[in-house]
C-alpha cells in the first residue's frame, strides 16, 4: 500500500560522482550548491505546498546531497524502503541529464509498477526525446505544473484519460502522446513556496537529511522568493529570455506575482528564520507601480531578515531611496556580465546603460544604506576575448578602489552549458557561438568527460574551449590577488583560493596530455571520487557568498508550533 503520492527526487549531475574522476572545473563557485549542482528546484516546495493543499501527501527527497554527504549512502536500499504511487524527478537544469536518467534507471529497478515522471525546463525543451527512454513514463511541460500534475495525480489514481491532461508527453504500449502545452497560467498567486512544508516533510518522514536544498544550508540559509515566470529581457545565453519562454515554455510575456502574495511568502519565511530573502527578478520589470507596491507593504510588514534585490539594468535613483526607506536591511546583486559596453550589447538586453552610470548607482546605493553589493561578471559572452575578460578584471579592481568594502566582485565561466532554448543555443552562428552537443543523449555523454574543458557544450568564435578555461583561471587568479590587496578577503582565504587554483591547472594539464590514452592512470585515479578538491572554490572563496549569520538562524518557537500540527493530524 503506497504511504506517498508523490516522491519527488532531485538526482545529482552525475551518476555516481563518487566514483568517477572528473574534473568539474569551478562553474558552481558563485552559487551556494557544489558541481553536483545538489540544489532541488523551487518548483519542488510549489508543487509539494499545491498538492499538500489538495490533500496529497508528497515527499522531496535531494538525492544529490544525500549522496554527497556520505560514501554508503545507497540509492537503490534507500528507495526500496519507500512505497510512492508515483516518482517525480526533475530534469530542471540540463546539467542534471546524466544524473537524473540514472536515477529514473534505478527507481524503475526498485519499483517496476510505479510510473516515472520528468519535469523542468530542460525537460520541457526535451520532451519528444526525454520520453523514448524506457524508464520514464510522464514528462509534464511548462513553468508552472502544480495543477496539471494534481490533474494527473488523481488521473492516474481514477484510471481516467491521459489525454485531457494539459503540458503532458506520454507513451502508451510504445506509442508517444503530446498534449497541448495549453496551461499558461496568467496569474501566480495559486502558487506558494511554503517553507513550513519544508519543516513538515522533515518531522513526518523524520528525515531532515533529505529536504535540505543544498550543503551547508542550515548554517547559511539563503532563502528565495520568486516575482515573475517569463522574462521581457532577451540576453543571448539565457534559456528563459524573452525568445526562450516563447518557444520553451510558449509564455508570451512575463507574469508576475501580486506585491501582496509576495508578501506574505516573505512574512512566512520571516516567522522561520533569520536568512536573508533573495527576490529572484527584477521588480522594475512589471514597472514603477508594481515595484512602488512591493515596497510599499513590505514597509508596512517591518520584515527583519536582509532583503536581497537583483537589477537586470541601472535602476533609477527614486527607487534606490525607496529601498532604503522601506526596508531595514537590504543588498544588491547586479550582473554587469562584462565591463565593456559592447560586450554587453553584443549579450542583449541587458547592456543598455554605460559604466559612468553603473558605477553612481553603485555609489547611490552605498550612500543609502546597502549593506552589501555583489557584482558579477561572466566569461564565455558573444565577442568576449581572453583580453575582454583580463580588462573587465582591471575594471574590477577601478571598482575596488573606489574604496567601499560592502562592494565585492565576483567573475565565472558560463558552464557547463549554454542554455538550451537561448538565442546563442538556438542560433549559434548568429551569435557567434560553436556548439558541441545539441540532444539531450549527447549532452550526457560530454558530462562523463574527464575534464570540464571537453564537458563544455559551446566555444564561442573568439575563444576555444582551451582558451574558455584558459580565461577563467587567469582571471580568476587575479580577482582573487585584488581582493586579498583590497582587503575584500582575508590573505590566508586569499592564499588557499591561490593554492586551489594551482592544483586545478596542474590536474587540467596532466589531464590535457593523457586525453586520447587508454587505460588507468595516476591522474585519474588521483581524481577518483574527488568532486570538491579540484573544482569547489578554486576561483572565489564559496564563503564570499554567504551572508552574515545568526548563532542560531531557525525560529524554534515557530518550528515547535509546526511539530505540533504535525503530530496532532
Ligand atoms: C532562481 C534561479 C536559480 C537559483 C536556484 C533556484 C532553485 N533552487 O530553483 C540559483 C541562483 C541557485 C540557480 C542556480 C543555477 N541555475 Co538557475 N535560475 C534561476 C531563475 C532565475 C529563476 C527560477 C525560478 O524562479 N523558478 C520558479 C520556481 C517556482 O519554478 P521552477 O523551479 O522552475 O519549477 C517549476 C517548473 O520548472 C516545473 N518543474 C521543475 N522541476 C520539476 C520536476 C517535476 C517532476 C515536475 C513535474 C515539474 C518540475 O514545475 C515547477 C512548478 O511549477 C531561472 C531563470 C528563470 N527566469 O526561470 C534560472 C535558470 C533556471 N537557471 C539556470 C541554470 C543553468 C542554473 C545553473 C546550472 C547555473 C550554474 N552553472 O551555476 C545552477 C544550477 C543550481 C543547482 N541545481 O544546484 C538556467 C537553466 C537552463 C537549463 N535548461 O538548464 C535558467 C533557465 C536561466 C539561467 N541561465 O540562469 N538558479
Amino acid at each position: 500500500m503506497a504511504d506517498i503520492d508523490l516522491l519527488l527526487l532531485h538526482p545529482p549531475s552525475v551518476y555516481d560522482f563518487r566514483k568517477r574522476a572528473i574534473l568539474y572545473g569551478p562553474v558552481s563557485d558563485l552559487i551556494p550548491s557544489s558541481t553536483v549542482f545538489e540544489m532541488y528546484p523551487l518548483g519542488f516546495l510549489t508543487m509539494a505546498s499545491y498538492l499538500q493543499a489538495h490533500g496529497l501527501k508528497v515527499r522531496i527527497v535531494n538525492l544529490a546531497l544525500r549522496m554527497m554527504k556520505s560514501d554508503h549512502f545507497d540509492v537503490t536500499r534507500f528507495l526500496a524502503k519507500l512505497k510512492p504511487t508515483v516518482i517525480g524527478i526533475d530534469l530542471h537544469w540540463l546539467p542534471h541529464c546524466h544524473g537524473a536518467l540514472e536515477i529514473a534507471r534505478i527507481a524503475k529497478q526498485v519499483h517496476p509498477n510505479v510510473p516515472v515522471l520528468m519535469g523542468g525546463l530542460s525537460s520541457t525543451y526535451y520532451h519528444e526525446e526525454l520520453i523514448t527512454y524506457p524508464d520514464v513514463d510522464y514528462v509534464l511541460r511548462g513553468d508552472s505544473t502544480e495543477a496539471p500534475l494534481h490533474q494527473l495525480l488523481l488521473t492516474l489514481r481514477s484510471g481516467g484519460a491521459l489525454a485531457a491532461i494539459p503540458n503532458l508527453t506520454w507513451k502508451q504500449d510504445g506509442k508517444t502522446h503530446i498534449n497541448p502545452l495549453s496551461y499558461i497560467p496568467d496569474t501566480l498567486d495559486n502558487t506558494d513556496l511554503r517553507p513550513d512544508r519544508m519543516v513538515e516533510m522533515a518531522i513526518r518522514y523524520r528525515d531532515t537529511k533529505s529536504i535540505m536544498p543544498f550543503d551547508g544550508w542550515t548554517k547559511n540559509p539563503i532563502t528565495v522568493v520568486f516575482s515573475v515566470k517569463g522574462c521581457s529581457y532577451e540576453c543571448v545565453t539565457c534559456g528563459s529570455s524573452q525568445t526562450a519562454c516563447l518557444h520553451v515554455t510558449k509564455r508570451k510575456k512575463p507574469v508576475f506575482r501580486s506585491p501582496s502574495s509576495m508578501i506574505k511568502n516573505m512574512q512566512d519565511i520571516s516567522r522561520l528564520t533569520y536568512a536573508p530573502i533573495f527576490i529572484v527578478g527584477d521588480l522594475l520589470q512589471a514597472g514603477p507601480d508594481y515595484a512602488r507596491a512591493i515596497l510599499g507593504e513590505l514597509r508596512d510588514a517591518k520584515i527583519n531578515n536582509e532583503i536581497v534585490f537583483e537589477f537586470f539594468t541601472v535602476p533609477p535613483l527614486w527607487f534606490l531611496e525607496e529601498i532604503a526607506a522601506s526596508v531595514r536591511h537590504w543588498s544588491i546583486e547586479f550582473s554587469p556580465e562584462s565591463h565593456d559596453q559592447a560586450v554587453r550589447e553584443a549579450q542583449g538586453g541587458e547592456g543598455e546603460y554605460d559604466n559612468a552610470t553603473m558605477e553612481a548607482m553603485f555609489t547611490e546605493a552605498l550612500r543609502l544604506g546597502c549593506s552589501r553589493l555583489d557584482i558579477f561578471f561572466m566569461i564565455g559572452l558573444p565577442t568576449q576575448t581572453h583580453a575582454s575578460v583580463m580588462a573587465s578584471i582591471d575594471y574590477c579592481e577601478h571598482l575596488f578602489s573606489l574604496g567601499d568594502p560592502r562592494l565585492s566582485c565576483f567573475i565565472s565561466p558560463m558552464g557547463p552549458f549554454i542554455d538550451p532554448g537561448s538565442r546563442g543555443f538556438e542560433e549559434p552562428e548568429r551569435f557567434g557561438y560553436v556548439l558541441f552537443a545539441h540532444t539531450l543523449e549527447e549532452h550526457r555523454q560530454l558530462l562523463l568527460q574527464p575534464s570540464w574543458e571537453q564537458i563544455l557544450n559551446y566555444e564561442t568564435i573568439w575563444m576555444t574551449r582551451a582558451e574558455l578555461v584558459d580565461a577563467t583561471y587567469d582571471a580568476g587568479d587575479r580577482l582573487n590577488a585584488l581582493k586579498m590587496t583590497y582587503g575584500r578577503i582575508s590573505r590566508r582565504r586569499g592564499m588557499r583560493v591561490a593554492q586551489r587554483l594551482r592544483e586545478a591547472r596542474d590536474l587540467r594539464a596532466r589531464l590535457d596530455q593523457e586525453i586520447g590514452q587508454t587505460g588507468t592512470s595516476a591522474t585519474r585515479e588521483a581524481l577518483e571520487g574527488e568532486i570538491a578538491r579540484f573544482s569547489t572554490s578554486t576561483i572565489c572563496d564559496k564563503r564570499e557568498l554567504f551572508w552574515p549569520t545568526h548563532l542560531l538562524n531557525f525560529k524554534i518557537t515557530e518550528i515547535l508550533r509546526i511539530a505540533w500540527r504535525v503530530i496532532r493530524h
